[in-house]
C-alpha cells in the first residue's frame, strides 16, 4: 500500500478509503475489508443551514466527511468502527422527543422541532478526540446546550446534568448487544453543561446528522474525550448527585467522570500523550480548549478527578 507522509492531516486508513472512493467503485472489495464503504445514507441527508461561528478552529482541514460518517463509535449499533454506519437503519430519528426532567421549573417532552427552533444554528468546527487516541476535525451544526438549560430553568438542587440514549434492548431487541450497560448514560456538572463550548448538535458538514453520528440530536463537549459526547439523546435530567455513566460503570478504573483530554494522565492500557491518525502531533491539554475551560477545574487534582 502507498505510504502516506506523516504530515498528512488525514488519518491513513481514512485517506486510503477516500482514495478508493475517488477511484470509483473499483476498490470496493479492499475498501470493504477496511470497513470503509461509502455510506449510502449520506446522499439522503437534508441540508441544514447554519451561520459560521467565529470561534471555529482555523488552519486545519476538516476530516473528510466520508471518514466522519464511516468510522464511528456508537455501541448501540455495534462495536466495530463501521457497525454504526452499516446498522444505521436500526432506528428512526424522526419523529423524536427528548424528555427533560428532574430539578427544573419547566420539565416536559420537547419535540425535535421545538428544540431546533430554540436558538440560531451555528456551524462550529471543533476537534473531536476519542479516548482511543484518535481524533477528527468536524464542522458540527447546533447551538450551545446553555440555550436549552436556560429555557427549562434549573432549580437550586440541580448540580449535574444526566443524559441518556434510547435503550437498544427495547428498540431493537434482536440486534441488541451487551457491550455496555444500557441505556448509554453520560453526565456533566451544571457549569460544564452550561459552558458556551458545549454544543447541542443536530447536524454536521452542512447537513442533518446521520444516525451513525447520533441523529437527531447529541451533545458535543470538545475538551473531553469523545465518549462524553453522547448521541441520540432521549432524556436530559437535572440532578443533585454526580450521575453514573456507562463507561465508568463498565470500567471504573479506565473511564472517569470528568474525562477531560489530558496528555499527562494515561489510560491504564495506553498512553494519552500522543494521538494516532492525525499527523500534526497536536495533542494539547483539554484538547486545545484550556483557555476557555481550565478555570472550571481550578484547585482540583486532575490526576484524581480524571
Ligand atoms: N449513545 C452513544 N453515544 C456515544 C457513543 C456510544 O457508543 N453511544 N460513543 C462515544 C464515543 S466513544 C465517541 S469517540 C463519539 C464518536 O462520535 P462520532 O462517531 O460522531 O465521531 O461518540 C460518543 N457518543
Ligand atoms: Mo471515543
Amino acid at each position: 500500500m502507498k505510504k502516506i507522509p506523516p504530515s498528512a492531516i488525514t488519518p491513513e486508513e481514512v485517506y486510503l478509503g477516500r482514495r478508493r472512493l475517488m477511484a470509483g467503485m473499483a476498490g470496493l472489495g479492499a475498501a470493504g475489508a477496511l470497513g470503509l464503504l461509502p455510506a449510502p445514507a449520506a446522499a439522503n441527508a437534508a441540508p441544514l443551514a447554519a451561520a459560521p461561528w467565529p470561534g471555529s478552529l482555523t488552519g486545519v482541514e476538516p476530516t473528510p466527511e466520508l471518514s466522519a460518517i464511516s468510522y464511528n463509535n456508537f455501541y448501540e449499533l455495534g462495536t466495530r468502527k463501521e457497525s454504526p454506519r452499516d446498522n444505521a437503519g436500526l432506528y428512526e430519528a424522526k419523529p423524536w422527543t427528548v424528555r427533560v426532567d428532574g430539578a427544573v421549573a419547566k420539565p416536559g417532552e420537547y419535540g425535535l422541532e421545538d428544540l431546533l427552533g430554540l436558538a440560531a444554528l451555528e456551524e462550529r468546527i471543533y476537534r473531536l478526540r476519542c479516548v482511543e487516541a484518535w481524533s477528527m476535525v468536524i464542522p458540527w451544526i447546533g447551538y450551545p446546550l446553555a440555550r436549552l438549560i436556560e429555557k427549562v430553568e434549573p432549580l437550586g438542587d440541580a448540580k449535574y446534568v444526566a443524559f441518556e440514549t434510547f435503550n437498544p434492548e427495547e428498540l431493537f431487541p434482536n440486534a441488541a448487544n451487551r457491550s455496555l450497560p444500557w441505556p448509554y448514560r453520560e453526565g456533566l456538572r451544571l457549569d460544564e453543561a452550561s459552558h458556551d463550548l458545549t454544543l447541542l448538535a443536530f447536524g454536521m458538514y452542512g447537513k442533518e446528522m446521520l444516525n451513525q453520528n447520533g441523529a437527531p440530536v447529541r451533545i458535543v463537549v470538545p475538551w473531553k474525550y469523545g465518549y462524553k459526547s453522547i448521541k441520540a439523546i432521549v432524556r436530559i435530567s437535572f440532578v443533585e448527585e454526580e450521575p453514573r455513566t456507562s463507561w465508568n460503570m463498565s470500567q471504573p478504573s479506565e473511564y472517569g467522570f470528568y474525562s477531560n483530554v489530558n496528555p499527562e494522565v494515561d489510560h491504564p492500557r495506553w498512553s494519552q500523550a500522543s494521538e494516532r491518525l492525525i499527523g500534526d502531533s497536536f495533542f494539547p491539554m483539554f484538547n486545545g480548549y484550556a483557555d476557555e475551560v481550565a478555570g472550571m477545574y481550578a484547585g482540583m487534582d486532575l490526576r484524581i478527578n480524571h
